[in-house]
């Protein structure tokens, strides 16, 4: 089999199991093709690292129980998805599925409702899960403190009247480039949470 068809397969298989929740199967897949190449080559692979990510085409139109957010390291190191919606009450779960480098998962000095609790997990080792519980309604930005430069995520819990959420009005031009992009993104899609998906899907 030639890279080419490698990565296709690679990539359906990586499409199936975002669509089922299946991550099990996809992060097996993927250790093993790191295993069977040197380092270098993981920038190669840069088809199936291309495959439509969760984070960006996922329309989140009610909040969960119960989120999962996966951490990855494919084209780059970050959260997937990087925004979800959970009830008050209500818990995310984060999973480390990077081999290579250990990954935290702490609030964001300012990005949080007024007066609700801070949250901090150890630095996670592959496979290593950390939950925490959100009681009190609100946006809840959050970073990975060794790659704070990039890696950010948003939780939003209950129905908050989002105007007036610390994480919606943060000044994002004090951040560096990347977190910056990336919560500039996440209000745009903050503010559609709960709205009819606009993509002509059948009824
Ligand atoms: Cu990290």
């Amino acid at each position: 089999m030639n890279n080419q068809q490698r990565r296709s397969i690679l990539a359906t298989i990586a499409g199936v199991c975002t669509l089922a929740g299946c991550v099990g199967i996809q992060s097996a897949v993927q250790s093993h093709s790191q295993r069977t190449e040197d380092d270098r080559s993981r920038s190669s692979d840069k088809q199936l690292n291309d495959a439509p990510s969760q984070s960006i085409t996922t329309v989140i139109d009610e909040p969960l129980e119960e989120a999962t957010v996966n951490i990855v390291a494919e084209d780059e190191m970050r959260f997937d998805p990087q925004l979800v919606w959970i009830k008050s009450g209500g818990s995310v779960t984060w999973t480390n599925w990077d081999d290579h480098d250990r990954h935290d998962i702490v609030s964001f000095p300012d990005r949080i409702p007024d007066g609700a609790t801070k949250f901090q997990s150890d630095r996670l080792t592959y496979r290593e899960r950390f939950t925490h519980t959100f009681e009190q309604e609100g946006i809840y930005d959050y970073v990975c403190t060794p790659h704070a430069s990039w890696m950010v995520g948003r939780v939003i819990v209950g129905t908050p009247e989002i105007g007036k959420e610390p994480a919606m009005t943060a000044d994002n031009t004090a951040l560096e480039s990347g977190a910056a992009a990336i919560f500039t993104e996440l209000n745009t899609r903050t503010q559609t949470i709960g709205t009819e998906p606009d993509c002509g899907c059948p009824e």
